[in-house]
């Protein structure tokens, strides 16, 4: 057996994880991360047969059971992956219609995957429906994007289009836009259905008065969103009290549309 912690995709999640908490959408336990491995690529690594102990979900996901992932444990600082993989992070298999979860690796100090896996592993059953490639569900609390939900009218269509003016590429990265939940408790079965159901539509969620939400095939992808996302909600925080005296017009962005063959969200340009 290989080195896990040499594997691809733990360097990657590692590095992610890191990379998060330098940008601040980390603080303390403050985010999690999912990401669904390749039962071939696992192998190479661990005994799939070897089970450490066995953890109850307390959801149902038919169309995950059998499905592996790689999780940040829950109570765990984003800040410390880098130091304690094992004891930060899990991987975990699906079983009994996603009713358990089979430990295989990691939690090592007894611990347990994050608190909001049922938004993360219902938000994979709504992405792959959307598209088979999907891998990656991020959560995080990056400042701008929150300080947003509380200045900015919470609608879809009016929350996506501020973002879309901040940033000329924004609405080449995320086209589909962002869907809003209004505050919902966090860590319960009822505010992942509610995420995922978002999800159906976009592959960012916010929060409101939380965090966001981002899906994607890799890493990479969906931290970008996240990113790209955030950085537009910045600009927005650095002039919503200032008099506008310009903006990207919808003219424009449909310019855009043409140049990078994207399209927007229906009904979302005039
Ligand atoms: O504690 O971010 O939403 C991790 C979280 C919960
Ligand atoms: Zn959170």
């Amino acid at each position: 057996m290989k080195n896990i912690l040499e594997a691809p995709f733990m360097v990657e999640m590692i590095r992610t994880a890191t990379n998060m908490y330098a940008h601040g959408w980390d603080e303390r336990n403050g985010g999690n991360i999912s990401l669904m491995l390749e039962e071939a690529a696992v192998a190479e690594y661990l005994d799939l047969h070897s089970v450490l102990r066995t953890i109850p979900t307390g959801f149902t996901a038919p169309a995950l059971e059998g499905r592996i992932f790689l999780v940040t444990g829950t109570g765990k600082y984003f800040k410390n992956v880098q130091y304690a993989p094992e004891v930060n992070l899990g991987i975990v298999r699906l079983q009994d219609q996603g009713r358990r979860a089979d430990l295989l690796w990691g939690y090592a100090d007894g611990g347990q995957f994050t608190s909001e896996f049922p938004a993360h592993m219902m938000s994979h059953v709504a992405r792959l429906q959307v598209n088979p490639e999907n891998r990656v569900v991020m959560h995080c609390h990056p400042a701008n994007l929150l300080a947003m939900t509380y200045v900015h009218t919470l609608d879809e269509r009016a929350f996506t289009r501020t973002l879309w003016q901040m940033c000329t590429e924004c609405i080449v990265v995320f086209p589909e836009g962002v869907n809003v939940l209004p505050w919902m408790l966090c860590g319960t079965n009822e505010i992942g259905e509610a995420t995922a159901e978002k999800m159906r539509t976009a592959r960012l969620v916010v929060w409101s008065q939380h965090g966001i939400y981002g899906a994607g095939k890799d890493l990479d992808e969906t931290f970008g969103l996240i990113e790209t996302a955030e950085k537009a909600a910045e600009i927005y925080m650095k002039i919503a009290h200032l008099p506008r005296l310009n903006t990207i017009t919808d003219e424009q962005m449909h310019l855009l549309e043409q140049r990078f063959g994207i399209k927007a969200r229906e009904g979302y340009l005039d």
